[in-house]
């Protein structure tokens, strides 16, 4: 190896090893972590449904259909922790909290859960963010903080 190829060596591993560092350090100052594993109880269900677990926490079963999410309309507490639990009846969806970075995929045959909170009141439109078919843009919900 001669000098020059020592010297694009180094400076692409000194370049790696930045990359690394920031992405550690990013992950760290904005408390990103790897999901949780979700309990076995939990599996893929047909119908949607809220539940306030005694502390306060709403939980909201979402079941992704072509071209509804269900349920359609749902209140919570601003400000309090929501967990959303997904599921898909038919085909991959997705599920975009407008103004978040709440973003998930709706798998048939599988659940995706992630917990979020709304800082602030208002309507939240949630939308599916992967092509379903036909009336894929119709494909809307909404979560109402207040
Ligand atoms: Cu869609």
């Amino acid at each position: 190896m001669d000098r020059a190829e020592k010297i694009v060596v180094g400076l692409s591993s000194g370049l790696l090893g930045l990359f690394f560092l920031a992405l550690l350090a990013a992950a760290r100052l904005k408390a990103i972590d790897v999901p949780p594993c979700l309990p076995p109880e939990v599996r893929p269900f047909q119908t949607g449904r809220i539940d306030t677990l005694p502390d306060g926490t709403r939980q909201i079963f979402y079941v992704a259909r072509m071209w509804r999410f269900e349920p359609e309309v749902v209140e919570v507490p601003a400000g309090k922790p929501v967990d959303i639990f997904l599921s898909a009846a038919d085909v991959t969806h997705g599920l975009y909290v407008s103004w978040t970075n709440t973003n998930l995929m709706a798998i048939p045959g599988a659940v995706n859960a992630y917990r979020f909170q709304l800082p602030q009141p208002g309507v939240y439109p949630i939308i599916c963010h992967e092509y379903c078919g036909a009336a894929h843009q119709n494909m809307v919900a909404y979560l109402i903080a207040k």
